[in-house]
């Protein structure tokens, strides 16, 4: 079955057509894994492409995003319990004494729209807090956002935390927000860093190996 008409709709951020589609493969029988990885989170790479590459913009890849969630809540129910198969499991905040939330929260919609499980611990997020969550998720990722200046070298912290706590070979590490630089996150030894919401799905597939 094609999902072209889903994919477009998601695309578009029309939530209407989007459900209506989602539905009506259901209703052909269609797996819901299919409808996800095929339709959703296909359209969704599309989306965080498009934004990366400018596009298009905020607006228009939140709606996207929003339109996503609704069909995903359509799909929920035929799933078997837990069936729902996840990329991984990424846990995500932003620094502490950092308030700033907005590019957290997009980067967090796109990781979602690309089939991963966010562990989003909001802001003002402290070092061991982030290391409690990656033990209790078993985390395979740990994804840092900083808007402030004076909050960047805290990320330094959590990076030293987590090799004091011997976690840091078992977590990956990527860091952005807009002070925040690709040679930044190689000096203070981050495994990534992304400029955007779509880049970060791509770092972080890339990351874990995920084609
Ligand atoms: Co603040 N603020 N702010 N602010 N604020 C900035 C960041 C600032 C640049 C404004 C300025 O002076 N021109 C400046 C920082 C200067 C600096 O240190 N370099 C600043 C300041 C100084 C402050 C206060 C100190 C102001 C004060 O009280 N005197 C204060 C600090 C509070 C605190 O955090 N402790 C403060 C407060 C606030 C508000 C609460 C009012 C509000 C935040 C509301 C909220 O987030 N819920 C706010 C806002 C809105 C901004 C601006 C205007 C917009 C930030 C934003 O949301 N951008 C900002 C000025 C600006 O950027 N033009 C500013 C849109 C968002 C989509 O972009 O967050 O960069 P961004 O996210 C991008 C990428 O960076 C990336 O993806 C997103 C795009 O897809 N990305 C990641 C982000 N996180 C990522 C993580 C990743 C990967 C990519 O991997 C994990």
């Amino acid at each position: 079955m094609s999902y072209q008409a889903l994919l477009d709709a998601v695309i578009k951020g029309d939530i209407k057509t989007a459900k209506e589609e989602t539905l009506k493969a259901v209703d052909a029988g269609q797996n819901a894994q299919d409808i996800l990885d095929q339709g959703l989170i296909e359209a969704m790479n599309v989306v965080g492409d498009r934004f990366s590459k400018g596009a298009i913009f905020v607006p228009q890849m939140l709606r996207s995003a929003k339109t996503m969630q609704e069909c995903v809540e359509v799909l929920k129910p035929h799933f078997q319990e837990n069936a729902m198969t996840t990329k991984g499991n990424i846990v995500l905040g932003t620094v502490k004494g950092d308030l700033h939330d907005i590019g957290k929260n997009q980067v967090r919609m796109m990781l979602e729209g690309a089939g991963f499980n966010i562990i989003d611990l909001g802001v003002d997020v402290a070092p061991e807090v982030f290391v409690n969550n990656i033990k209790e998720a078993k985390a395979d990722v740990l994804g840092m956002s900083a808007l402030l200046s004076t909050t960047m070298p805290s990320m330094t912290h959590k990076i030293k935390e987590l090799a004091d706590s011997g976690l840091r070979d078992t977590v990956k590490v990527i860091i952005g927000g807009a002070p925040v630089t690709r040679k930044y996150a190689e000096d203070i030894g981050a495994d990534s860093y992304a400029s955007d919401a779509g880049a970060a799905v791509h770092e972080t597939k890339k990351l874990l190996n995920i084609t």
